[in-house]
């Protein structure tokens, strides 16, 4: 029942540094792309995703298993994989049958990533798949303050959208080499919609005519507004400040059923409340605006009071479920692809769901649209033209939606309580200390957090960190499997009275070789992890019965990722989060900044075991004891 994310698999490996995404506004303006056409010219000079060899993937997936599975296991996974990779054996079988999927597909994993990483993954998104964003604070402390901020923001939104419109943002590069823009044209004029047991994602924005309007949500009650003016101009940020007015002005009553929180649901329940709502005409039209709309606007109501140190914390909860429907769960459409969340009290962010884009594009545009809001209030002349009422979207609410609705309070209810949410700010350094020590700053932060696991738990755990796979057409993410025989070596080392610092340097700059090697080897499209989810979908296509290695114990604890963590880097000082992907486990979401380090970690409350704060805290020690080893101990190579 969890996601891909905990079933699917991984591997280990070794190379040299290679650079990151570059957020597209650092890079240089050569390849802004202004005409209509060049964005296909780039994207058909990307490569192709490969398919890596059979016995590669094998054996990777052996060493991958060794610090994660017991020894007996491991050597039965052994008998496994040697069948299924033997000469003539059905791993071959398969192989073919993805190398000649390769042949006939612009990407042969992307669509396949999205039915079963996310339509077929039916827990609710809130939490267990859309990310949230938190941006600083900004200033601003009352209603007034909170409507001018939002029009500055949506003005923003839209002149990064005249960029999509122009097919002008400039092509990004990871390690030297470009990457696929696709997914900048997926995040605007997009929604999900439920369906009952698999959902769908439709796209508005390539539509014969595309969406002129946005939804704003205000006291649970939705508005289409819309954001051109009749030119085709969008409007200013005066203009709208005053939409924002009247719709604040007339959504006063806050005791409104949030039919919003129904998008909280488990995706089937969810489902089949949608077909009860959507039986009424209205509901209908209303759904569909939603739906069809450019973006949505949340103008939060009041979260609870709480003191500095929590802020940021509560701030992700809020950007991540609402903090429940006595709160704010209920004024979102979680369908919905990006939703900017303004709070009265300064706090803003976004959440988003994941279906149709990565992270990065979506923090590329937030970087923009900050930026925009912090640039000088030029005055730009509005038309004096009046502007249309923003029009109310009405639901009528049968006794049958009623109580989908109430069903779906009291999941979100449970679903906010359980979630533990720790957001720290690690000031002690950021990238330039792993830098100054030659070593890569990401796998320098994922060996800590392999180090803090063990102090607390003594033993190693199967551990994802996201890889871009943007270096090939339409290409989404594979698996870094930070969890290695390097890095258990790393981290039974550390706390051991008999082990020199010398000994301890070197494990750790072997666990950060390999991680970095490993990475290299996910974003080249050689990880394991896609493509045994590939041979598997293959057996699953041919109604080929499932081979062994994919029921097997030990690959189930491969998919059990205790750890789930994700590096988005942004250039505000903004934090991302998400929640864990098993019950008994942890999101990790970090944004290294060069002297300081963003962390949000989450944990589910239930389990006893886990506990958000806790990690972070380990975190924080196993940073800085790191950092103390490397500054005490003379390197031999240096
Ligand atoms: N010595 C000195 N500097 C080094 C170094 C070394 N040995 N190794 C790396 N560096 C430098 C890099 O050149 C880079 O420099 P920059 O800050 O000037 O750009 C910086 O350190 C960061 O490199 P590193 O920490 O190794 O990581 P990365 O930026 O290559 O990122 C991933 C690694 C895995 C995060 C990246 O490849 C990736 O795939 N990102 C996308 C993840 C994603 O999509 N997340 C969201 C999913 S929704
Ligand atoms: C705003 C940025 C959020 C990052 C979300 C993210 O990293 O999602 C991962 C996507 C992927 O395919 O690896 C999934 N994960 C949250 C489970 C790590």
């Amino acid at each position: 029942m969890w996601g891909i994310w905990s079933r699917t698999m991984v591997k280990v490996g070794m190379a040299k540094p290679c650079g990151l995404i570059k957020p597209c506004h650092l890079v240089k303006p050569v390849s802004v792309t202004r005409v209509t056409g060049r964005y296909l010219t780039h994207q058909k000079g990307l490569p192709s995703l490969p398919v890596p060899p059979l016995q590669q993937t094998c054996e990777r997936y052996i060493c991958a298993l060794e610090p994660i599975v017991e020894v007996d296991e491991l050597s039965h996974t052994k008998e496994l994989v040697d069948e299924f990779q033997k000469a003539g054996g059905v791993g071959e079988r398969l192989q073919k049958g993805l190398e000649n999927r390769a042949r006939n597909t612009e990407n042969w994993l992307s669509q396949w990533w999205v039915q079963v990483a996310y339509l077929e993954y039916r827990l609710p998104v809130v939490v267990h798949s859309s990310p949230g964003l938190v941006l600083p604070r900004m200033n601003f402390s009352d209603k007034q303050g909170q409507i001018r901020f939002a029009a500055k923001l949506i003005a923003g939104v839209l002149d990064f959208k005249t960029m999509i419109d122009n097919e002008a943002i400039p092509v990004e590069y990871l390690g030297g080499k470009p990457l696929c823009m696709n997914q900048y044209y997926e995040v605007l004029s997009s929604c999900r919609i439920p369906g009952r047991t698999r959902d769908s994602v439709v796209n508005h924005a390539k539509s014969s005519r595309p969406p002129i309007h946005i939804t704003v949500v205000h006291n649970f009650q939705f508005f289409s507004l819309a954001v051109y003016n009749s030119d085709g101009t969008p409007l200013t940020a005066d203009q709208l400040c005053i939409q924002l007015e009247r719709i604040c002005s007339d959504s006063l009553k806050a005791d409104m059923e949030p039919v919003g929180i129904l998008t909280t649901q488990h995706r089937d329940a969810w489902g089949k409340a949608y077909v009860n709502l959507t039986k009424d005409k209205t509901n209908r039209a209303s759904v569909s605006a939603i739906q069809r709309s450019i973006f949505t606007v949340c103008l939060d109501g009041a979260m609870p009071q709480v003191s500095d140190d929590m802020y940021r914390s509560c701030a992700a909860v809020q950007m991540l479920h609402g903090g429940g429907s006595q709160w704010n769960s209920g004024n979102r459409w979680f369908d919905k692809t990006l939703q900017f969340i303004i709070g009265e009290d300064g706090v803003c962010g976004a959440n988003y769901e994941h279906a149709p884009a990565e992270g990065p594009p979506i923090v590329a545009l937030i970087d923009h649209v900050v930026e925009y809001t912090r640039k000088s209030e030029e005055k730009v002349r509005s038309p004096m033209v009046p502007l249309p009422m923003p029009q109310k979207l009405h639901f009528n609410i049968t006794p049958e939606i009623k109580k989908d609705i109430e069903e779906a309070k009291h999941a979100m209810n449970i679903l906010a309580q359980d979630l533990d949410m720790k957001v720290y700010v690690f000031s002690h350094f950021g990238k330039n200390v792993p830098k100054a020590h030659k070593m890569s700053p990401d796998a320098f932060i994922q060996m800590a957090l392999q180090l803090a696991y063990y102090r607390m738990y003594q033993h190693c755990c199967a551990t994802y960190e996201s890889a871009s796979l943007r270096m090939f057409r339409l290409g989404r993410t594979d698996t870094i499997r930070s969890a290695s025989s390097a890095s258990a070596a790393f981290v039974k080392a550390f706390d051991d009275p008999s082990k020199q610092n010398t000994e301890k340097v070197d494990l750790l700059e072997k666990a950060v070789q390999a991680h970095r090697s490993y990475t290299n080897i996910a974003i080249g499209g050689q990880a394991i992890d896609r493509h045994l989810l590939g041979l598997k979908m293959v057996a699953v296509e041919e109604k080929l019965s499932i081979p062994k290695i994919y029921t097997d114990s030990a690959y189930a604890k491969a998919l059990h990722y205790k750890l789930s963590t994700s590096q988005v880097p942004s250039q505000t000082d903004c934090v991302m989060c998400f929640g864990p992907v098993v019950p008994d486990g942890y999101g990790v979401c970090y944004n290294p900044m060069n002297d300081h380090i963003n962390f949000a970690v989450s944990s589910f409350n239930t389990c006893e075991e886990t506990k958000a704060a806790h990690l972070a805290k380990a975190m924080e020690e196993a940073l800085l004891d790191m950092r103390t080893l490397l500054e005490q101990t003379p390197r031999a190579k240096l």
